[in-house]
Parts: structure tokens; C-alpha cells; sequence
């Protein structure tokens, strides 16, 4: 089966999904479509399908349009081999559900910050809702160092990859931001996650 994603190679998002794809073993049967996702003058061949313009946005062998990236993770899940999963059944499902939602809100902080300083003209930005959105983006590191710890860390499930995934956007796009100096359970973690294949064939470009 192939599936097809519109994508871009620096979202966070779309690395979540891609992550997932390698975990579950059917990264070779997605293909990656060209597409130009950007808040202003959207993407038209995105919106056909997905009326936000965002990616991820996977396309079945049906044209069946599926999105967001939690739903992508989910359904991609499912086409892996039945005996493992990132969404694990039983007492953690949700749980694991929570830590992904979030690893998610802390993203969705970022990624506000990230159009207030890329695409918002100079003379329109608003110091204080940038500094807001980084106060999320601390207080979900804090919280991901803290009382999700062990849940993040126990084995790589859809949490985990949502928690790396952002983690890498934060390398990415937040250089100078050291998160690090104050989260070093987390800055373990995320060294020795990162050496996974899955992790390594999906660094951000762009
Ligand atoms: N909640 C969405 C967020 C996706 C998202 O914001 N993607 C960004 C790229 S990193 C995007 O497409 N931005 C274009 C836009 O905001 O219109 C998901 O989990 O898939």
C-alpha cells in the first residue's frame, strides 16, 4: 500500500508522523508529496484536501484525506505489523494520549513563536504574546522533566515521538534557547532517543 503526505521537511508535525512511520516499519510505503504549506497564501493543492492548509496531511489509496498529525500517527500505527504499537491498549492508553496532547501544546507555542518572528512584519510584533508562547513552551518542558517523566521515558510510544519531536524543532528553529540547563533529565533523554534510526533519518531540513 502506498500512501501519500504532503509534507515539509522542516515541520515538526510532519517529523512526528515520519518518526512513527519508521517505528512501525512502513516508512517505504509512504511518499512524500511537494507541497508549500505556509500560514499566508496557502498551499491551494493542500487545501483541496485539508481545508486548514496544514501538513501533514496524509492522501489513502482512495484519496482519502487524513489529518492532523495525532490521527496521521494513529492510523499509521495500525498498518504496522500487529504485534507492536506507540498507542499501547489498556491502563496508559490515555495517558499516553495526554503526553501527547502535551508534547503537542508545547509544539503548537513554538510554532507561534516561530511565525511571530519569520513572517510577522517587524513593526506589527507584540513582544509580550511571544514571550506568553515561550512561557508555554517552558512550562511544557517543565511538566515533560517533571510528572511525565516516567511515562515519556519508559519506552518510545507516541508521546515520546510527539516529546522528541519537538525537542528537535526546539534544536532547530531556537538555537540560542539553552532548555537544557534547567531540564536535564529531558536533554538525557533526548540524546539517546536521538541516536534511534527513526530519529536520524528524520532530521529537520529547511
Ligand atoms: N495540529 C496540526 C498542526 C500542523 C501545523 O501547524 N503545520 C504547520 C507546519 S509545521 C503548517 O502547515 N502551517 C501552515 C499554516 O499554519 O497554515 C497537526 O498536528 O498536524
Amino acid at each position: 500500500m502506498t500512501i501519500r503526505l504532503f509534507h515539509s521537511p522542516a515541520s515538526p508535525y510532519v517529523r512526528k508522523v515520519l518518526v512513527t512511520a519508521h517505528e512501525r516499519g512502513v516508512a517505504d510505503q509512504v511518499e512524500l508529496l511537494e507541497s508549500a504549506a505556509w500560514p499566508v497564501k496557502r498551499d491551494p493543492n493542500i487545501v483541496r484536501y485539508n481545508a486548514s492548509g496544514k501538513v501533514p496531511c496524509l492522501l489513502t489509496e482512495g484519496d482519502q484525506p487524513i489529518f492532523d498529525s495525532r490521527v496521521i500517527c494513529a492510523f499509521i500505527d495500525s498498518l504496522g505489523d500487529a504485534q507492536g504499537t506507540v498507542y499501547p491498549s489498556g491502563a496508559d492508553r490515555f495517558r499516553i494520549l495526554t503526553l501527547e496532547a502535551l508534547a503537542e501544546s508545547t509544539l503548537d507555542a513554538c510554532l507561534l513563536c516561530r511565525y511571530e518572528v519569520a513572517l510577522r512584519p517587524e513593526e506589527l510584533r507584540w513582544q509580550l504574546w511571544h514571550d506568553s508562547q515561550m512561557e508555554k513552551v517552558d512550562s511544557g518542558l517543565d511538566a515533560l522533566e517533571g510528572e511525565w517523566f516516567d511515562l515519556l521515558s519508559r519506552d518510545f510510544n507516541a508521546g515520546s515521538i510527539a516529546a522528541a519531536s519537538m525537542l528537535g524543532y526546539l534544536d532547530f528553529r531556537f538555537v540560542d534557547k539553552d532548555w537544557r540547563a534547567d531540564h536535564r533529565r529531558l536533554a538525557e533523554w533526548f540524546a539517546e532517543v536521538s541516536k534511534r534510526p527513526s530519529m536520524q533519518e528524520t532530521m529537520p531540513k529547511g
